[in-house]
């Protein structure tokens, strides 16, 4: 049966190998995925890593998408392009070549909005609505977004952001992309 079209806010991070380069590529793979349509694209915000080993700052990025995917499904073919790009499991919260988190999916408060807790897929992202690397990238592209908070509650990704502990970590890049 063909599904209907739902929106989508995918979270990108890479901290290893040359990391700007690889999240444009890792969006132009999103953007050839069947299924997935990317609508936009947010700057890049350099970060401080959150938790995890000592490593180097992060790169990160938001993509808002409408697809025809599963959750499941779109999990899968993020993860195909994660090992693409060498992406090796090894250490929680560790450095990575690229990570692509499902941060939301479906519009809040609509039929289509997707509210789960398994551990091989959580809807939204557990941990999305405290991290800044995330909300900071959300709120360039969608000053209005909203997020379903783990209470069950809708918080503005603006309001979230200014009370983010990691906040003071992030940055904006000028670069052209
Ligand atoms: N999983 C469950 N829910 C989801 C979801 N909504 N999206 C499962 C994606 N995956 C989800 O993920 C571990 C497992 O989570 C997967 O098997 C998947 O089925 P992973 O990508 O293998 O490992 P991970 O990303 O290290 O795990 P985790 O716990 O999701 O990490 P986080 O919370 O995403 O944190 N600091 C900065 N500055 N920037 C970053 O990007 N990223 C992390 C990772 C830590 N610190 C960071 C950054
Ligand atoms: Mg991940």
């Amino acid at each position: 049966m063909a599904r209907v079209s739902v929106p989508v806010v995918l979270a990108l991070g890479a901290n290893l190998a040359d990391p700007a380069r690889t999240l444009h590529a890792a969006v132009t793979a999103l953007a050839a995925l069947p299924g997935l349509q990317v609508r936009a694209v947010s700057p890049l915000f350099a970060t401080a890593p959150v938790g995890g080993p000592a490593q180097p700052d992060y790169l990160n990025a938001v993509v808002l998408a409408a697809t025809t995917r599963s959750p499941k499904d779109l999990l899968r073919a993020c993860q195909d392009i994660e090992t693409a790009h060498g992406r090796e499991r090894c250490v929680r919260w560790g450095p990575r070549t690229l990570d692509i988190d499902l941060v939301a999916f479906g519009a809040p408060g609509s039929a289509d909005e997707v509210v789960q807790a398994r551990p091989e897929l959580t809807l939204p992202h557990p941990r999305a609505h405290e991290r800044a690397f995330v909300l900071a990238p959300w709120a360039a592209l969608d000053p209005a977004a909203r997020l379903r908070l783990p209470d069950g509650t809708l918080g503005l990704v603006q309001d979230l952001l200014a009370s983010a502990p990691d906040r003071g970590g992030v940055r904006r890049l000028e670069t052209a992309r």
